[in-house]
């Protein structure tokens, strides 16, 4: 629900079009200024992903203009607390500790963590700074989120490629939701769906969440237990010869593997592995064989865990033999969490090379070499270290130096106190964010003021590859800066000199990594600033000389894929035991994610918008069942301790609920007590945290 109040503008009134940077929907807003004064907000119209629709946060993105009220000066700690200093005293103290640390310690011992919440042409430009030149580790918070899906894909697909157009919502006639809940987390997701007139909603989860609730059936599954699921489904499939085998033939590899593997996946242990009964999954089983139109959307429920790849795989293969890619309304489709993952996948330079290519592909290094104006020879050779790794190697006090832009660890890495304990041991932490007073700001040893999304202009990558303009709606104030500007001037400090010639902009930075993609899979040639300029954003494929037929374009829809021989490939794996499964000393599952759509992540920004602060609790709360509460005498309101295998405990207000399973508790990532409690367990390929799985128990204060 949302409220506009219509302001009748006077004849300087402007309208400028952006993009909403808090989710991966990068919904397009209009803003109504006049004398540099915003007036009104109203969702874009025409814009074919919110089509004048969006949320409470993309209505309020104007609350982040905290500029006046914090100082706009850098924060150095000294040992009377922190003082304001100049920028020039901030660019000089950071490049003279970050040369001496690598001087004494080598280039890899200093480490920089992204995020997926900037521009495209921030992160392309802080690759270059870090990575190209000073030669160190950089990886991102979409580690936290996407690397999941982004190792699935490149296994699977051969390339990093979300094959859907959020139009598949409305033309999909059996839509299966797994580990995902829109309805908190991508509202226009939902919105989408609702438009659909002629569908069934499928909702897979470990408790009945907000979209459970709406849907048209609701498994409640065991914890983690999606990739016997999918494996018992496909062998059930396969069994009943409910399959596309012109499909597999033509365009797959590795399925007679695939289908001898999962035929040790019987029907007779679903009730035991996975938790429903056999009717229950027979009902699902032939909702998937019945609907022509099947697609399978996953997010963080699948994402985060112990065996998070495999699992996003076994969804893949299902929607593979099944012949459900390709065409309207299927896919199996990852949804994107931050406004800009997709952007930090591709041009991050962390894992790969711009664009989406190996460090080891001699010749995609000349070519992006070439395109970039530079010697090949100084792109990294190896990917960067993991995020966990670099906190690990913070803590044995290998790595001594951490910038961290757009992220706020200290509450959202998982095991967050470790995290704390990590920044102790370094010579030199940096944090650069809208606000001195974040929980990781407060750490830091030299703290970088930057200006919000809507003071700037870069572009954003959403959830379906849509490319789309950030564009500044009001002139930042005088003396502030745009992370572009400070990542900029940090390289310029370092001593970058003609290596920062053609990168004075986010244009230019642009134009150069639309360069790097030529050829390839995610080819942006034809994309402009000018292009997307007041207009609908344009997904990539999109090549030089084309022109835009259509604006909601899928992949894959001639049955050809990136891999080498151009077929999709079934991937599979046994399924791994549980590294920390519950025991009787700490009996139950700690399940997290999203609170409300009001809040966002660690509140730093949302805290800010009134609807949102006066309608959620300031105090950290946990969900637990009715049925579990009445056995441990906890009722609603009442305190609880939560005591985690990770050796630590949090307090939080228990909510008792009949939305929970009896074992499992649920604690929203919105509060710092939460990531206290969970561990230090990754997926082997992707290195993305378990974050939804932690073995605790809870009792009365
Ligand atoms: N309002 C709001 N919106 C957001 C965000 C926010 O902070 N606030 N964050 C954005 C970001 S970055 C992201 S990544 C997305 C996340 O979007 P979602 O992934 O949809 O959100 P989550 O709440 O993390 O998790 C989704 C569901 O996974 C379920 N789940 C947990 N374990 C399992 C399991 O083993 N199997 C299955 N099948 N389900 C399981 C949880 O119960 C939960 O309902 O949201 C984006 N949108
Ligand atoms: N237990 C548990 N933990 C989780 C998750 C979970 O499901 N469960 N989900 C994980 C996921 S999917 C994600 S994506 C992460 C998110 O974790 P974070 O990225 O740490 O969360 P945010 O609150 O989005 O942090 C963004 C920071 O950037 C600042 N900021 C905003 N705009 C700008 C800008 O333009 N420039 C700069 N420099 N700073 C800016 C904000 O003030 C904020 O401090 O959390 C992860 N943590
Ligand atoms: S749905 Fe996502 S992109 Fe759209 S307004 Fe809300 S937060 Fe912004
Ligand atoms: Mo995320």
């Amino acid at each position: 629900m949302y409220i506009i109040l219509v302001y009748q503008g006077g004849e300087n009134m402007n309208k400028i079009q952006t993009t909403c940077n808090y989710c991966s929907l990068a919904c397009n807003m209009d803003f109504y200024v006049e004398d540099n004064k915003i007036k009104k907000v109203i969702p874009t119209e025409k814009y074919p992903v919110n089509k004048g629709f969006s949320c409470i946060k993309g209505l309020n993105l104007d609350k982040q203009l905290t500029s006046g009220d914090f100082p706009k000066n850098p924060l150095l700690k000294t040992e009377n607390g922190r003082e304001e200093i100049s920028w020039e005293r901030a660019y000089s103290f950071f490049s003279d500790k970050l040369k001496a640390i690598v001087e004494k310690h080598g280039k890899e011992s200093v480490a920089c963590i992204s995020t997926g919440q900037l521009a495209l042409e921030e992160m392309a430009l802080v690759g270059h700074v870090f990575r190209n030149f000073v030669g160190g580790q950089l990886d991102g918070n979409t580690r936290l989120c996407m690397a999941t899906s982004v190792v699935a894909h490149k296994q699977s697909f051969g390339f990093d490629a979300p094959p859907y157009t959020l139009n598949d919502l409305e033309l999909s006639d059996t839509i299966i939701f797994t580990g995902a809940n829109p309805v908190v987390a991508h509202p226009i997701i939902w919105d989408r769906v609702r438009k659909n007139k002629n569908k069934k909603v499928i909702v897979i989860d470990v408790r009945c969440s907000e979209t459970a609730k709406n849907a048209d059936y609701f498994f409640c599954i065991k914890p983690k237990s999606d990739i016997v699921l999918y494996y018992t489904i496909a062998n059930y499939l396969i069994e009943n010869n409910w399959i596309d085998n012109n499909y597999i033939e033509k365009y797959s590899e590795n399925f007679d593997a695939f289908k001898e593997h999962v035929s040790k996946f019987s029907i007779d242990d679903i009730e035991e592995k996975v938790g429903i009964t056999k009717d229950e999954f027979l009902t699902l089983a032939k909702l998937i064989h019945e609907g022509v139109a099947v697609s399978f959307w996953w997010t963080m429920g699948i994402n985060q865990s112990y065996q998070a790849v495999r699992t996003a795989q076994s969804i893949i293969n299902l929607a593979v033999m099944t012949g459900n890619m390709g065409r309207p309304g299927t896919g199996a489709n990852s949804i994107t969490g931050q406004c800009n993952a997709m952007g930090s996948r591709l041009f991050s330079n962390t894992t790969g090379l711009y664009g989406g290519g190996e460090y080891t592909d001699e010749a995609k290094r000349k070519i992006v070499g070439d395109a970039l104006g530079l010697d090949p020879a100084i792109f990294p050779t190896k990917p960067t270290l993991p995020y966990n790794v670099i906190i690990e190697k913070i803590i044995t006090g290998e790595i001594k130096a951490l910038w961290i832009l757009c992220t706020n660890p200290r509450h959202s890495w998982t095991n967050n106190t470790q995290f704390a304990e990590a920044i102790e041991k370094l010579d030199l932490f940096v944090v650069q964010d809208l606000y001195p007073n974040t929980d990781s700001s407060e750490l830091a040893d030299l703290f970088l003021p930057v200006v919000s999304g809507i003071e700037k202009e870069g572009t954003l990558i959403n959830t379906e590859r849509r490319i789309s303009k950030l564009n500044p709606v009001i002139p930042k104030p005088e003396g502030s800066f745009s992370d572009f500007e400070v990542i900029y001037n940090v390289g310029k400090a370092l001593g970058m000199g003609t290596l920062l010639d053609g990168w004075e902009t986010p244009e230019a930075v642009f134009n150069k990594m639309v360069k790097v993609t030529k050829d390839t899979p995610c080819d942006m040639t034809g994309v402009s600033y000018k292009l997307l300029e007041n207009g609908y954003g344009v997904q990539w494929p999109f090549k030089e000389g084309e022109t835009l037929v259509d604006n909601e374009r899928r992949l894959f829809e001639n049955g050809e894929y990136y891999t080498p021989n151009k077929k999709v490939k079934f991937v599979f794996e046994d399924v791994a035991e549980n590294p920390v499964p519950t025991n009787e000393t700490y009996p139950y599952v700690l399940n997290t994610g999203r609170g409300t759509v009001g809040q966002w992540h660690t509140q730093t920004r949302t805290k800010e918008i009134t609807y949102v602060n006066d309608s959620t609790s300031d105090n950290s709360y946990i969900y637990i069942s009715k049925t579990l509460g009445e056995e441990l005498g906890i009722e609603s309101q009442d305190e609880v301790l939560v005591k985690s295998i990770n050796g630590r405990s949090s307090k939080f207000l228990a909510l008792t609920t009949d939305n929970l399973p009896h074992d499992v508790l649920y604690a929203p990532i919105h509060y710092i007590e939460t990531n206290n409690l969970t561990l230090s367990i990754y997926d082997p390929y992707s290195k993305e945290p378990s974050y939804k799985y932690a073995p605790v128990s809870i009792e009365k204060i």
